[in-house]
C-alpha cells in the first residue's frame, strides 16, 4: 500500500506542477488596424501559429487604433492585468511605450517586431534591415526612371508617398531605396511626400496622381491600407507602383504594381514567439536587439508573379542579380546610426 502512494507520488506532484503553472496567455497589441497592413496581418499571424504549437496557450488580440497617443494608455493597461506571459507588437515607436509600461509593471514581457531596443530586461526587439527591402524596388523604379520599361520614357524621376516621418523609414527604407534607385538610373531624383495617417487612400491616390503628372515614372507608397490609392492612381494614370511588406501588391493591379520587396514577418514572429514562451519570463533575449535582413532571409523579392514575371527579360535579370547579391552577401547596405 506504502508502495502504491509512494509510486502515486511523482503524478500528483507533476499534476501540482501543472497547476501552479498556468497556461501562457499571449496578447498581439496591433498598432493601427489589422485590415490593410500587411505587416499587422502577418504580425497576428505567425503569432497565432506560435500559440496553437503550446498546450493550453491562448491568445488575444488588440488594435490599439490609429490615435497613436492612446497607445501607451492601452499597453500600460494591457501589462497592468498581469494576465499575460508575453505582449507583442511590431513598429518603430512601440519599444519605448513597452520601456515606460515596463518601469510600471517589471513583470510584464515584451516583444517588438520591426523595432530596435536594446538593453532593456523586460524587451527584445528584431529589427528588419530596410535598407535591403528598399534597395530592392528602388532598383526596380530606376529602371523604370531610366526608360527601361514600356509604361515611362527616360523622365529619371520616382516617388515615396510615406504615412509620416519615422526612424526606420527616414534611416533605412528612404536611403535604401534612394541607393537602388541611383545603382539603377544615376540621373534619377527622387521625390518623396507625406501623407499624414495611414488610412487615407483616396488623399494618397491625390498625391501620386500630382507626382505622376510631374513625370514620375514609378512610386512606392509606406502607408499601410492608404498604399491602395497609389496603387489605383498608377493604374489610372498608366504608370508604375511598387508595394512592400507582402506580395498582395500584385493583386491590387496586375500590370501596375511590378514588384514587392516582401518582409517574412509571419516567420520571424511565429519563431520569436514560440521561442520566448518555452524559454519563460527569464529568456536570455529579453534585453537584445537583432537585426535581421536578406542575407539571413528575413528580406526577400517576391519575383514568383506574372507582373513581374511578364517584364523585359533584361529588367528581370538585372534586379535578379541585385537581389540575389543582396542575399549572398555580396552586396551588404549596413545598417548604422540608430
Ligand atoms: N505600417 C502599416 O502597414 N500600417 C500602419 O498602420 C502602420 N502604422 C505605423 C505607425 C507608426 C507610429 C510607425 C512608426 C510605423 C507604422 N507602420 C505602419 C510602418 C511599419 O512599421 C513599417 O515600417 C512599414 O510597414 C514598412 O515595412
Amino acid at each position: 500500500m506504502r508502495k502504491a502512494i509512494a509510486s502515486l507520488c511523482p503524478l500528483v506532484l507533476a499534476a501540482m506542477g501543472a497547476l501552479a503553472a498556468p497556461a501562457p496567455k499571449v496578447c498581439v497589441f496591433v498598432p493601427g488596424v489589422v485590415s490593410g497592413s500587411p505587416i499587422y496581418e502577418e504580425l497576428v499571424a505567425g503569432a497565432r501559429r506560435a500559440v496553437a504549437e503550446v498546450p493550453e496557450a491562448s491568445l488575444k488580440v488588440v488594435e490599439g487604433g490609429f490615435d497613436q497617443a492612446e497607445w501607451l494608455g492601452k499597453l500600460s493597461a494591457l501589462a497592468a492585468t498581469g494576465e499575460f506571459s508575453l505582449i507583442v507588437s511590431s513598429n518603430a515607436a512601440i519599444p519605448d511605450l513597452c520601456a515606460q509600461a515596463a518601469a510600471s509593471f517589471p513583470s510584464a514581457r515584451f516583444f517588438v517586431a520591426d523595432s530596435w531596443l536594446p538593453g532593456n530586461k523586460a524587451i527584445h526587439t528584431v529589427l528588419y534591415n530596410q535598407l535591403d527591402q528598399g534597395y530592392m524596388v528602388g532598383y526596380l523604379a530606376g529602371l523604370a526612371a531610366a526608360g527601361k520599361l514600356p509604361r515611362s520614357g527616360a523622365t529619371h524621376k520616382a516617388g515615396l508617398i510615406v504615412a509620416q516621418h519615422y526612424p526606420s523609414f527616414d534611416k533605412l527604407i528612404a536611403p535604401g531605396f534612394e541607393a537602388g534607385l541611383k545603382a539603377a538610373d544615376p540621373l534619377a531624383v527622387l521625390e518623396t511626400r507625406v501623407l499624414g495617417n495611414w488610412y487615407d487612400a483616396t488623399k494618397a491616390s491625390d498625391l501620386a496622381k500630382g507626382l505622376f503628372d510631374a513625370g514620375v515614372a514609378a512610386i512606392l507608397p509606406v502607408a499601410g491600407g492608404a498604399g491602395q490609392g497609389v496603387v489605383s492612381a498608377a493604374a489610372s494614370k498608366g504608370r508604375y507602383a511598387l508595394w512592400f511588406d507582402d506580395d498582395s501588391g500584385y493583386r491590387l493591379a496586375p500590370g501596375t504594381v511590378i514588384g514587392c520587396a516582401v518582409l517574412r514577418q509571419e516567420k520571424l514572429v511565429y519563431e520569436r514567439v514560440k521561442t520566448l514562451l518555452s524559454q519563460g519570463k527569464d529568456s536570455p533575449l529579453y534585453g537584445t536587439a537583432d537585426i535581421v535582413g536578406a542575407k539571413e532571409g528575413y528580406v526577400d523579392f517576391a519575383e514568383d508573379d506574372p507582373s513581374f514575371q511578364g517584364l523585359p527579360a533584361p529588367v528581370k535579370a538585372a534586379l535578379g542579380l541585385e537581389v540575389a547579391r543582396l542575399k549572398s552577401g555580396a552586396l551588404v547596405l549596413r545598417v548604422s546610426g540608430l
